[in-house]
Formats: C-alpha cells, structure tokens, sequence
C-alpha cells in the first residue's frame, strides 16, 4: 500500500491509527517530506499501474433500497430518536450513545414519520472484478440489522428513497450506526470516526454532515465533546424534513416546488479525511420523487419507472496496487488521485443488459479527483456521433430536456440521462446497427490537479465505464424526451437582484490548498449570509489547477463562464450545487438562503484538495455581512 501508517501522534478515545492530516496541517507538515514524520516512504502511486483487467466480465451491481423500520425495531427500541440528541452515557462505551450534538432544526413542524437505520462497518472480502485480488480495504453499511454478520455492510451504500408529498407529512429521520473497526485500518487508510453528509439537501446544519461546527469544540477530536462526528459506539440521528426550500415561508409551508430535489448522494465528510473514506466505499445514492418526478412511467413527468428502468451510477476510479492486490491511494500527495480503473457501483467496467426502451441513468462522478467528459460510443462503428437526452444537472431538472453529444462532469456532479436504446440502435438511428454501446469517459488526465483539453478518440476501451448491452423489444409507456417541451412546474424562479457581491479565490499557499489565501479553520466562521437576501459569487482560480467548488445547503445559479452569459440550451443553465472551475476560470454564481440557520462548509470537491485545507465555513442567519472577500 502507499499511504502512511505512522501512528496518530495523539490519538483520542476510539480513534483508529491513520494519521490525522488536520495535526499535520498545523503544523506546516503537508510539504515535508515523507521521511521527517517518522513514516516509511510511500510508494510512488503515480508510478504504479493496476494489473490488466478484461472489461465487461460480470453485470453491473444495482444497490438495494434502504428498508424502513417500525419503531419498535432493534435499531430504535431502546433509544428512540428525539429531537435532542440523546448525549447520555452509553456504559457499554462510556461515550454518548449519540455523536450529535444540535437539536434538529424545526423538526416540530414536520415530525418525522419514517424511520430508516443503517451500520456503517468493514466490508467483508469483496470481489470488484474476477481476475482481481478479493478487496479487504472497503468500508460501506448495511440495510440496517442489528448482526452484521447476517446484514453485511456493502459498498457503494444502499440506495435511500424519499418523497416530497404536498400537504403530507413525509419526514424522514435516518439513524446511522458506528460498527467501524478499531485499530490501524486496513490498507493504512481510512479514519473510524465520521460524518454523512447527504449532498446537497436542504438541511440544518445538525443533519447536513459537515465536517466541522465552531460551536462544538470541533478542534478536540475527543467523541466526549465533539457533536459532529460519530465515533465507533456511536449513532448519529439524521433528519430530514422532505420540504422543499421555502417551507419557512407561511405561503407556502410545502415549500417551493421550483426547488425539488432529485439525484442525491451521500458520502463521509469527516475533517481532514474525507478523501480516504469515500475511496474506502462510504458513499451512495438518496434519490427524491415527488408528485411529478414520480418514479412510475405512468405517472406525471413520465420518466423511467425506478428501480427497473431507472439506474444510478456511481461511477470512481480506483487504483490497484499490483504488488498487493488492494485499492490503494497516496494520501500524502494532495495534488490528488487519479486510478487507472473505472468502477462502477463497485465493479470494474461492468456490463448491462437493456431492453430496447428507454432508460434513466443517473450518472455520478464520485472520483476523488478525475473530471469526465462522457460519450456515448458504439465500438463497432465509433464514428458514429450518438446525441442522447440529459434532464437535470446536480439535483436538479432542466427546465426541459436537452439533446447533447457530450456531458462533462466535474467531481461530485450529477446527471441525469434518458436513454432511448429503442430509438437509437433503430435502422435510421443515429447508433443504428449497434448491439452495445459504451458509456465512455473521453477526457484525458494524467494531472491530478486538472484534466487536459484534450479528448481521446472514441472506442478505447480503458475508458469505457460500462458496456450497455442492447437485447429485445420491451413495452415501454414512458414519455419521449423530444415531446417534453417543459418540466413545470418545477422551473427556474425569476432571479432577484443580489446586494452582496463576494470574491472567492482558490489557489494555493505554502503547500497547502486555500480559499482567499487561507486554509480551513474550524474555529473560524468567514462570512455571514443573511437569510433571503441573494447574493453574488465571483469564483476564480488560477492556471494549473481545477477545483470543482461546492457550497452545503443551497443551490445557486450560475450567471456566467468567463464573460459569457449562461442561458437557455446551456447544460449548466439551471440550479447547481457544484460550480466546476476548469484552469483559469472566473464564473459568477449567484445564490440566495432561506429556512434554516446556522454554519455550513464551501469546499472543493477533489477530496484531497478539500482534505489539505481547501475549505471554509460560513453562516446563515437574520443579521448577514457584505465582507467582500472572506
Ligand atoms: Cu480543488
């Protein structure tokens, strides 16, 4: 393996033995070498290559849905879930049976009505693909079972579904339980005390899953005071109010339907961590319906039903140390980390058996630091040029489909796409002829900072994802994307004028990865949004780097790239959760807060960036502040 496993110098309660990058950061030591923290040399990961693979061997792995659970279940009996975190002394552990430590935010007004749990432990030995070593390294969780012996954790993450109902109270709370192992991790990477954050929901700052809060003694890693993370022992109580943003506002107590949420994910976000624990599997799919997206094709909008037709894809890329077998990833480069292996929903470039119909394909890109540019490519004939359907960009629908050839995706970002196999391998089709077809990341990056300019010729099959494998005719009663003329009424709300404007620099300083020339301080919050006041966001990066930028909790628009006005017929003219800044960018976003209070993280969404102090918090509240560069 590559990565360091030199000791925590101080390692606390429950804590595992993978170094603590926050200590190191402190002390300057993230750009010195290897050798003056005690530990032996890394292996150059840069240099390595995974053992060959033959693609497409086994079908692509669908995650299961999360069951709920009666109150009555294990997973609750003893320790119902109550809107203050239960802090008492759990003397099996002699820590606080919850890691939380807020209040759930207006959880009176919408009392939650489903009650899901989940295990988070090591994954038993896995096989990602047959002529690879079984993987030892992973950790996921379970549906939810109180043996993990019967209920094994798995990686990706089951799949959680929620709804918004107008009108019904459709809450939902999520009790996540510690099951992680003690001791040095396996593989040398990986940190036992963490924190789900559910991307880019509209939640309180309690149950976002951030990496840090000011106000909970966040720099002592010690789980008898710290109120965010949850230790091994431990359960966290997240809540979710499945009202859209605007619930506060007595007009509309459902919220506003223009600020649906569709493809979500949720992954680790543990401090200084966040990019060994998600490459060690903690990451997976919360998908959203509601009364138009509903998840049946013969209901409203009309889209693929789920799960049959609808399939998300949480795409990484892993690589494997060829010396071990194992996933392996170099956590002191905070350049970042690329692998040589596509994987996708924890198989090596799988294969899927489609009907000739339509599909929805949620794409993920949950790398930790590889940008795509996705085609669609029949390897028999790759000159063929494939036009396909993309609906929503992050969370979020278009105002109505777009036909595109191309669809980039910067770490974190989502899209959906509509796939028509019926239509496009028909003889007049643009894949006509076609028997399979792959989805394919054209997008060359040997950087780890930046992808290139450049795209590779279509057909290489290092760089298919997944190998779509078109079979027979099957009924079909969803709606042909080309006849949606428009998603209303879930569309974009006019945009009110912003009356603050702030500049954000993402660069870096003294080895370390910085907004506005500082790295993150937990115990610093930069700047003060004030609730339902828009604001304009001017973000900027230098030549060299990409940083795929991610504000929790609210969706902004973005206005304009580089001068050029985002608008209609634009993939990013919509609500976005990511603003991915290539080299040298400058784009203005503008984004506006309401219901909830409190302090949320903006980061950069190559983990390791994010991991090395490319980070800050900042707070919503009544008051608010015009600091133009935090
Ligand atoms: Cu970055």
């Amino acid at each position: 393996m590559s990565t360091n496993t030199h000791p925590d110098p101080a390692p606390g309660p429950a804590q595992s033995s993978s170094p603590s990058r926050r200590t190191l950061l402190k002390l300057g030591a993230a750009s010195l070498p290897v050798s003056f923290m005690g530990a032996s040399p890394p292996l150059q990961a840069k240099t390595i290559t995974s053992p060959a693979t033959t693609p497409f061997l086994e079908p692509l792995p669908i995650m299961p849905v999360l069951p709920s659970r009666p109150l009555s279940d294990a997973a609750f009996a003893l320790q119902p879930p109550s809107q203050n975190p239960n802090r008492a002394i759990n003397p099996a552990t002699l820590l606080p049976f919850e890691g939380r430590g807020d209040s759930h935010q207006l959880r009176e007004k919408n009392p939650p009505q489903y009650f899901y749990a989940q295990r988070f432990g090591a994954v038993p030995p896995v096989s990602i693909h047959p002529q690879l070593s079984k993987q030892v390294c992973f950790w996921g969780a379970n549906m939810g079972g109180s043996d993990l012996r019967t209920d094994r954790p798995m990686t990706p993450l089951p799949t959680i579904v929620s709804r918004y109902k107008a009108g019904t109270n459709t809450a939902i709370l999520v009790r996540r339980f510690n099951d992680l192992p003690m001791g040095i991790p396996s593989g040398g990477f990986g940190k036992n005390s963490i924190s789900t954050h559910t991307h880019n929901f509209h939640s309180a700052p309690d149950s976002d899953g951030g990496p840090c809060d000011p106000g909970l003694g966040a720099l002592a890693e010690d789980p008898r005071t710290q109120g965010r993370f949850f230790f091994p022992g431990q359960y966290y109580d997240y809540y979710y109010n499945m009202k859209r943003a605007g619930f506060t506002n007595a007009k509309t107590p459902d919220g506003d339907v223009r600020e649906s949420l569709g493809t979500m994910w949720y992954h680790d976000h543990r401090e200084a961590h966040t990019a060994e624990n998600v490459y060690k599997g903690l990451a997976g799919f919360h998908l959203v319906f509601n009364e138009h997206d509903t998840g049946d094709e013969t209901t409203g909008f009309r889209l693929p039903s789920f799960p049959r037709y609808d399939i998300p894809l949480l795409i990484t890329d892993l690589l494997i140390d060829p010396m071990t077998g194992q996933a392996t990833i170099d956590l002191l480069d905070n350049d970042g980390h690329l692998g040589d292996k596509y994987v996708a929903n924890g198989k090596v470039q799988p294969y899927l058996s489609v009907a000739r119909r339509r599909y929805r394909l949620r794409c993920l890109n949950a790398s930790p630091s590889r940008y795509q540019a996705l085609y669609l490519v029949n390897p028999d004939n790759p000159t063929q040029v494939i036009p396909f359907w993309r609906i929503s960009n992050d969370g979020n629908l278009y105002e109505s489909p777009l036909l595109i050839t191309e669809m980039k995706l910067a770490p974190s970002e989502r899209g959906d796409l509509i796939l028509d196999f019926a239509a496009l391998c028909a003889p007049n089709g643009p894949a006509a002829g076609a028997t399979r077809l792959w989805l394919e990341n054209r997008l060359i990056q040997t950087d780890p900072r930046n992808p290139s300019k450049l795209l590779a010729p279509p057909g290489t099959a290092a760089n298919a994802i997944v190998e779509l494998r078109v079979g027979a005719t099957a009924p079909d009663a969803s709606r042909d994307p080309a006849q949606i003329s428009s998603f209303a009424p879930i569309t974009l709300a006019p945009l009110a004028k912003p009356v603050v404007t702030r500049y954000f620099k993402w660069g870096r300083k003294n080895g370390a990865w910085v907004c506005n020339g500082q790295p993150l301080d937990c115990t610093k919050i930069r700047f003060t949004m004030k609730r339902g006041r828009m604001e304009r966001w001017i973000h900027e990066t230098g030549d060299g780097w990409a940083h795929p930028v991610h504000n929790h909790f609210v969706e902004g628009r973005i206005i304009s790239r580089n001068g050029l006005v985002i608008g209609p017929g634009s993939q990013e003219y919509c609500r976005k959760d990511v603003v991915a800044l290539y080299p040298s960018d400058k784009v203005e976003y503008w984004v506006n807060a309401v219901d909830y209070q409190g302090v949320y993280p903006m980061h950069c969404h190559n983990v390791l960036h994010e991991d090395y102090g490319m980070m800050l918090l900042y707070r919503v509240n009544d008051t608010g502040d015009t600091n133009p560069e935090p």
